[in-house]
């Protein structure tokens, strides 16, 4: 049976329409459109009480802030990451003329291995790039252990990781910066957006030079700095969807719920979970396919897709199998044994608010029925 119509892995949460009008005419008549206005202001002071964290430089979207993360800390030579997430990540070190060096995952986790990390580092090490994949809390302490020995900085890559708390306090304030992808794709979204994370008011003024290419006055450019402002619409947006993200979570955990104890019977479906469950987003719902599933991944995949249900194999191919990074020695597929694996055996079903029990019910179904 297929559904009603197609099922994607993720579908964008929008507030209400009529909601959105009155900041709209606000905008409109201000005429105030961009380069840091009243909901901009709104919105990252709205972020910080809601995060938890004291600091957030909003962007236009994630891979620049990713970028300006990387350049505000002043960095040199080789930033050390992980090839199992999503092409942005890599990308922010390669524009930075860095040299990423890749390191393995821990199969139990998804996220870097801190003992990978500490055997990668060099001479030329001057950061470690983590995420926390699907929005599963890295091993912060072990990678802060690390950094702090070898005098590196930790700029966690928190893309998927939107309200994550690990033992009761954000996710966000670990390492040096975090930074936030607001696509339309994620848990919160501002149609395209993103933050950084930052510890103090200093670093956040800097960042804010940069996101506006660096300039400090009508006359006076400081830095190479970019365009990675955050228009008023989208943080009129974001302000608005803000009220609406702890509904959505908690949908959002419903529906994990319901994957988690259906697919628990299923042989060869294995759940990945957060390493603190109390405090995840359930941005996404990975699952592995192991050898004893009657179908690999990309035959479950495809079985789905042939019912219209879109899931999505987050993250294959790996970042280290791309063109531009093939040829490092890091990219080895040899040396990533994990992440090759993991890359072959996962699929991200459908999670977000609005997927109906029905709608679920059937992918769950055609799962078990292979
Ligand atoms: N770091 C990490 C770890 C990331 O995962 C990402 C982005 C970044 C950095 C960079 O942040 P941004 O610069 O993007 O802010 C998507 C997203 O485009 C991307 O933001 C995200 N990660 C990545 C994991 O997923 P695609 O190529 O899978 O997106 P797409 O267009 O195929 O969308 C997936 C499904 O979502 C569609 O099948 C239908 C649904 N959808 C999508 C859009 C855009 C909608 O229903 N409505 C929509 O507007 O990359």
């Amino acid at each position: 049976m297929k559904p009603t119509s197609p099922i994607y892995v993720t579908r964008p949460s929008l507030p209400p329409l009529q909601e959105l009008i009155p900041h709209l005419e606000r905008i409109w008549e201000s005429r105030f459109l961009t380069n840091g206005g009243h909901y901009h202001e709104q919105l990252e002071a709205a972020l910080c009480r809601y995060l938890g964290v004291e600091h957030v430089a909003l962007f236009a979207n994630g891979t620049l802030a990713l970028m300006v993360a990387l350049q505000a800390l002043e960095l040199t030579g080789e930033v050390i990451t992980t090839p199992y997430s999503f092409v942005a990540t890599a990308h922010s070190v390669l524009w930075n003329r860095l040299d990423p060096v890749f390191v393995d995952i821990d199969p139990r986790t998804m996220n870097m291995d801190p003992a990978g990390i500490e055997a990668a580092i060099t001479s030329r090490t001057t950061a470690i790039l983590p995420v926390h994949c699907y929005g599963h809390a890295c091993d912060v302490d072990a990678i802060q252990s690390v950094a702090d020995t070898h005098g590196l900085k930790v700029i966690y890559d928190a893309a998927h990781a939107f309200g994550v708390r690990l033992r009761g306090e954000s996710l966000l304030r670990h390492g040096d910066l975090s930074v936030l992808s607001f696509h339309a794709t994620k848990v919160f979204n501002t149609f395209e957006g993103g933050a950084i994370v930052c510890p103090d008011a200093a670093t956040k003024a800097r960042i804010d030079l940069l996101k506006n290419f660096g300039i400090v006055d009508e006359t006076t450019v400081s830095e190479l700095g970019l365009n990675g402002k955050m228009s008023e619409f989208n943080a009129a947006l974001g302000f608005l969807q803000l009220d609406h993200v702890d509904e959505a979570v908690r949908q959002r955990r419903v529906i994990d719920a319901t994957y988690r104890s259906r697919l628990a019977g299923v042989r060869g479906i294995t759940c990945l979970e957060s390493v603190d469950p109390a405090g995840k987003n359930c941005a996404y719902f990975p699952v592995r396919v192991e050898d004893d599933y009657p179908l690999d991944r990309d035959g479950l995949h495809e079985r789905l897709r042939e019912h219209d249900i879109y899931a999505r194999r987050y993250f294959y191919p790996l970042i280290s199998s791309f063109p531009m990074y093939a040829g490092l020695p890091s990219a080895d597929p040899k040396r990533l044994p994990a992440a090759v694996d993991a890359a072959a055996r996962v699929l991200c079903l459908p999670i977000y608010p609005g997927l109906t029990q029905e709608e679920q019910a059937l992918i769950i179904d055609l799962i078990e029925r292979v």
